[in-house]
């Protein structure tokens, strides 16, 4: 009976270091997916009946950069204090900086054709991104966001404090965003 035990942890640090693990070990579900014109990937194909919200929606790609939550998470997050829905209450956001993500991704396209779950889509001209500090939120007023709401992640723009974005309407805050496509134009 006892040694079993050696037997069994050597099995659990196997199951550890299988592939098979590795999403949890790289923090869970993959909550975005960037494709298009995009070099730092690391994931393939779509897969054919096996991924069917890319396929609902017609995206597809022989390459992506997909991240989890918690890979999200571990990039540098910038916090923003702002009113949403306009002419709601003040809410505070945390997420990375789109061109962070955009960046990591190796995005090499003028325009991030951003998506979500709700087939809503804004087409937003990659330089909006450099000239504000738009976040990738993952967390409202200090807890994560659920999907249902405005989760996994929304798009948060600065429009209290950079005088630039004053009296943005909400058009441009996608909520439910799970795909970015990066194209040339
Ligand atoms: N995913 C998604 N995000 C969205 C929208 C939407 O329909 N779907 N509508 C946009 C618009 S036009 C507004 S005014 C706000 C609030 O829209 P909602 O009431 O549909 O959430 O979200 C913005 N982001
Ligand atoms: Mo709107």
């Amino acid at each position: 009976m006892l040694r079993s035990i050696p037997v069994l942890l050597a099995a659990a640090l196997l199951a550890a270091c299988s592939p098979a693990s590795e999403p949890f070990a790289a923090g869970g579900p993959v909550i975005l997916t960037v494709y298009g014109d995009v070099s730092d990937t690391n994931r393939g194909p779509v897969e054919p009946g096996l991924e069917p919200l890319f396929e609902r929606y017609g995206m597809d790609f022989a390459a992506a950069r997909s991240f989890t939550f918690s890979g999200l998470s571990a990039m540098e997050q910038t916090e923003i204090s702002v009113t949403y829905p306009d002419g709601g209450e003040p809410q505070r956001f945390t997420g990375p900086l789109v061109r962070d993500v955009l960046t990591a991704a190796g995005a090499e396209g003028e325009t991030a054709i951003v998506s979500a779950f709700d087939g809503y889509q804004r087409q937003i001209p990659g330089a909006r991104f450099e000239d504000h500090d738009v976040i990738l939120a993952l967390t409202r007023n200090g807890e994560p966001l659920a999907i249902g709401g405005f989760g996994p992640a929304i798009l948060v723009w600065p429009r209290d404090d950079d005088a630039a974005l004053a009296g943005q309407n909400d058009d441009d805050w996608v909520w439910g965003v799970f795909a970015i496509e990066i194209a040339s134009e």
